[in-house]
C-alpha cells in the first residue's frame, strides 16, 4: 500500500485550519499530526513519498457539482468532452465533478443516464457523478426517479425555461417534486420563467435588437425571481427540499432567503461568472458579448454585492460553474444577427477554485468558507461527505496544495479547456494550484499534468446531507 506524506503544510477545510502533516495511505486520508511530532517523524521516514507543502495550503479537492460536458444545445455541442473538461478541472484544483445526464422528451431516464454513462466510462481524469435531467415527466419516468435514487443518481433537474426542449409546466413540476419528497431525491430548479422570456424574445428580434446583450435584457431579472418563488411554493406545496441552480439576480435571492427563513429545506448556487462578470461583458461590441451568453444571464454589477453577501450569510450555499462550453468560432458564432441562436454556456471548471482564493485575497470571504462553498457543502449536498469534501481520516485524498502566494494572469493560450476563449481573460489571480491528488494519486504534480484518462471513477451518491 502505498504511502505518501504531505508536509509542512496548512491544512485548511471546512471547519479549522490546522499546521499539520498528512498521511496518505491506500487512496485514503489515514491521520494528521502536527509537523514535527514523533507520529509525523516516523510517517516521514516510511513514506514512498515526501510532498513538501511549506508555504502552502493542502485542501480538499473542489467538488463542482454543476457541469455539462458534450451537452447538446442549441444545435451544437459543448465543446468539453469529459476527458477534456475533467483533465482541465483538475488543473484548476477540481478532483469531483457531477455532471447532467440529459433525459430528451419521449426517452427514458435510464436510457439518457446510460448514454452519459457511455460519454464518461474510461475517459476522466477524476471522479465523477451524475443528475438527472428530466424532461418529460410521466408516470413511467416518475417510476424511475426512484430506480435512480436507489442507484446513486440522487438528483433531478428541471426547467421552468426552454419552452419545447427541457421546460416543464408547473404540474410535472409538482408532480417530480412529489416524487422527491418521498424517495429522497433533491429537485433541482433551472427557475425562469421561460414562457414568459420566449415573448420578449420574439419581441426583441421583431424590432431588431439581435446583439447578445438583448440576451440579458429579455432574461429579465424579475423572472427569475418570479419562476424561483414559484418553485418555492411548488416544493412547499409538495413537501420537497429545493436547490436553485445558477441564481444570478438579487431578487431571486431575496425569495431564497426569505423562504429560508420560513424555515423551508431550500438551498441555492450561484456561479463565478455573476461574481466576477457583468452585463458590460454582454454589451461588449462586434459580437464579443457572445462569449458571455449563459442562463440564468450576467446582471448589472450592483447584484453582485447581494450574492457575496447570500453567500457569507449562508442564504447561498454552494458556488459551482455550470461549465458549458461553446467556442467563440463557429459556436457562439452561430447567433449572430439573432442572440437567441447563440449557444447559452461558460467555460469556466478550470477557474472556479482560483477564482474564489481571489475572493478571500479581495475579502468578500473567508478561507475556510472558500472551502466550504467549493468542496464541503456541495459534497454534502449531493451526498458525497466525508468521502469527498474534506480532508479527515477515512476521506477518499482528494488533495490540492495551493500555493496562496503565486501570482497568474488568466487566458485562453494557458488553460486546458477545450474552449478558444477565456471568460476572465487577462485578469490577474493570486493564488495557483501546484499539486492534486486523486484518491492518492497524482493529476497534477508540481505544474505538470501525470493524470491519465480512466483514472477517474463514476461515484454513486447518497443522499442530500442537509435535511431535518
Ligand atoms: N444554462 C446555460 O447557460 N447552459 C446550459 C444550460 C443552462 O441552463
Ligand atoms: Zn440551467
Ligand atoms: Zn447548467
Amino acid at each position: 500500500m502505498s504511502r505518501i506524506v504531505i508536509r509542512g503544510g496548512l491544512v485548511v477545510t471546512a471547519a479549522e485550519e490546522v499546521h499539520a502533516d498528512v498521511l496518505v495511505e491506500g487512496g485514503r486520508v489515514a491521520a494528521l499530526a502536527s509537523h514535527d511530532s514523533d507520529p509525523a517523524r516516523g510517517w516521514t521516514a516510511s513514506a514512498d513519498r515526501v510532498i513538501d507543502a511549506t508555504g502552502k495550503y493542502v485542501i480538499p479537492g473542489g467538488v463542482d457539482v454543476h457541469t455539462h460536458m458534450e451537452l447538446p444545445f442549441g444545435g451544437t455541442h459543448a465543446s468539453d468532452t469529459f476527458e477534456t473538461g475533467t483533465r482541465a478541472a483538475a488543473w484548476g484544483g477540481t478532483t469531483t465533478i457531477v455532471d447532467f445526464a440529459v433525459q430528451s422528451v419521449g426517452e427514458s431516464l435510464r436510457a439518457g443516464l446510460d448514454g452519459w454513462h457511455a460519454k464518461a466510462d474510461a475517459q476522466c481524469a477524476i471522479d465523477y457523478g451524475f443528475h438527472m435531467i428530466l424532461s418529460d415527466v410521466n408516470e413511467d419516468t416518475l417510476k424511475e426517479m426512484d430506480i435512480l435514487v436507489e442507484e446513486g443518481v440522487t438528483s433531478f433537474k428541471l426547467f421552468m425555461a426552454y419552452p419545447g426542449v427541457f421546460y416543464s409546466d408547473d404540474g410535472r413540476i409538482l408532480r417530480a417534486m412529489q416524487r422527491g419528497a418521498d424517495n429522497g431525491g433533491l429537485i433541482m430548479m433551472h427557475a425562469e420563467n421561460g414562457i414568459a422570456i420566449d415573448v420578449l424574445v420574439e419581441q426583441a428580434l421583431a424590432a431588431g435588437r439581435t446583439d447578445p446583450r438583448y440576451h440579458g435584457e429579455v432574461r429579465h431579472a424579475l423572472l427569475e425571481a418570479e419562476a424561483t418563488h414559484r418553485a418555492i411554493r411548488l416544493a412547499q406545496v409538495a413537501g420537497s427540499p429545493l436547490y436553485v441552480v445558477h441564481v444570478s439576480a438579487q431578487q431571486a435571492v431575496e425569495q431564497i432567503a426569505l423562504a429560508r427563513d420560513e424555515g423551508l429545506n431550500v438551498f441555492g448556487e450561484t456561479c463565478p461568472q455573476y461574481l466576477f462578470l457583468s452585463t458590460d461583458n454582454l454589451a461588449e461590441p462586434d459580437f464579443e458579448g457572445a462569449k458571455y451568453v449563459c442562463s440564468t444571464p450576467l446582471r448589472p454589477k450592483d447584484h453582485q454585492a447581494a450574492l457575496w453577501k447570500a453567500l457569507r450569510t449562508n442564504d447561498l450555499q454552494v458556488v459551482s460553474t455550470d461549465h458549458c462550453p461553446f467556442c467563440f468560432v463557429g459556436q457562439k458564432e452561430l447567433g449572430r444577427g439573432d442572440f437567441s441562436k447563440i449557444p447559452n454556456g461558460l467555460p469556466g471548471v478550470e477557474n472556479r477554485m482560483d477564482l474564489l482564493h481571489q475572493a478571500v485575497v479581495d475579502g468578500h470571504i473567508s478561507r475556510r468558507r472558500w472551502i466550504e462553498i467549493a468542496c464541503a457543502t456541495p459534497a454534502r449536498m449531493f451526498g458525497l461527505y466525508p468521502r469527498k469534501g474534506t480532508i479527515a481520516p477515512g476521506a477518499d485524498a482528494d488533495i490540492v496544495i495551493y500555493d496562496p502566494g503565486a501570482e497568474q494572469v488568466v487566458s485562453a493560450a494557458t488553460h486546458h479547456m477545450n474552449v478558444d476563449y477565456s471568460a476572465y481573460e487577462g485578469k490577474r489571480i493570486t493564488g495557483r494550484v501546484e499539486t492534486v491528488l486523486s484518491r492518492g494519486e497524482p493529476v497534477i504534480d508540481g505544474r505538470e499534468y501525470v493524470g491519465r484518462a480512466g483514472h477517474g471513477q463514476y461515484t454513486p451518491r447518497g443522499t442530500c446531507q442537509y435535511l431535518v
